[in-house]
């Protein structure tokens, strides 16, 4: 019923893809969901490429099925992890944070399928052109860093601008968001806080348990005045970064308050000083579930829901 022009792309049986987060998306998390029939992605984050290449080389040793990387252009490590990518074959890169319209032949005369994220049409336009075969709109629900437009705005905008299917991303983390991307014209889904709370994720506990507590305010956006606004749950970290920027604190005091904060939150459970990103969505994720159950619950309940729409009142 849900096998779209993303599933046929990518060669997965769900139209589901995770979102290649920093720290978060390891080669577990990524082989958990392409085994449950989605798209598992490493996130690379800011990470040197021999840890990617690492990461890769066990994904594969624990999944036959297709998965993507993640690469993240803020990182200074971007231009070596396309070169990895490139030798290791990886069928899907998803790319954010930055143009990656440079990098689109390269990888496309390898068979790569190229998927970067926009926050607008304009970008969405560019990267068509530059030969994108998909494209990720994601909304300023998520987690991290965001743009200004929300999904419900964004996704249709997009998906009329372009003819390459697109995935809708921020603000989805059950059947019900699922059905809603589908009916905005996307023709696939990305999650993240979702998938941080699955089983196979290596976060440490206490940052799912930070999500699963979280309600529908606990999320708060730091670093406006930097230029790279980023969605956290509020913590004494985020209280601190208001502060700062309350004094009008320069960028540079403000990215060293910043360093390794994510990865305190999600490798050493210090929820209080790390960077806890996560999505608007936290408030409607309230279990650790495996991967399998996440994709199956979101697929078996939009398959009900649909069915019983014409009977709305
Ligand atoms: O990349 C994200 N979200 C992220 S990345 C991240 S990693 C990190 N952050 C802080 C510290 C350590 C690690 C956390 N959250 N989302 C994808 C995304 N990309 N959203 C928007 C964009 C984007 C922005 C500008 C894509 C392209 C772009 O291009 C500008 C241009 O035209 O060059």
């Amino acid at each position: 019923m849900f096998y779209t022009k993303i599933c046929e792309l990518l060669n997965i049986k769900y139209p589901i893809i995770q979102g290649g987060m920093a720290w978060v998306a390891t080669a577990e998390l990524a082989a958990a969901v392409s085994n449950a029939g989605g798209l598992g992605i490493i996130g690379a984050g800011n990470a040197p490429e021999d840890v990617v290449r690492d990461e890769i080389r066990k994904a594969k040793s624990l999944t036959d099925k297709p998965f993507g990387v993640n690469i993240y252009f803020m990182s200074p490590y971007a231009d070596k992890i396309i070169d990895v990518v490139l030798e290791e074959k990886v069928p899907v890169v998803t790319t954010g944070a930055g143009n990656p319209g440079k990098y689109i032949p390269k990888l496309k005369q390898e068979g790569i399928k190229v998927i970067p994220v926009v926050s607008s049409v304009a970008l969405a336009k560019r990267l068509e052109r530059a030969g994108a075969d998909a494209l990720i709109a994601e909304g300023m629900e998520c987690g991290g860093h965001i743009g200004e437009l929300t999904t419900m705005a964004l996704v249709p905008q997009v998906v009329d601008a372009v003819k390459i299917p697109v995935i809708a991303a921020g603000g989805i983390a059950d059947f019900r968001g699922f059905v809603a991307a589908l009916a905005l014209g996307a023709k696939g889904v990305q999650m993240g806080t979702r998938f941080v709370c699955a089983k196979e994720c290596t976060a440490h506990d206490k940052y799912k348990e930070a999500i699963i507590k979280a309600k529908d305010r606990s999320t708060v956006v730091t670093g406006k005045t930097t230029g790279h606004p980023v969605r956290v749950l509020k913590n004494k970290l985020s209280v601190m970064f208001e502060e700062l920027e309350q004094k009008h604190a320069s960028v540079d005091e403000l990215e060293e308050l910043g360093k390794g904060r994510l990865r305190l939150a999600v490798v050493d459970g210090d929820i209080d000083n790390g960077s806890l990103m996560a999505g608007q969505v936290s408030g409607i994720v309230d279990e650790v579930k495996s991967a399998k159950e996440i994709i199956e619950d979101i697929i078996i309940n939009a398959e009900n829901l649909l069915k019983n729409l014409s009977k709305l009142k």
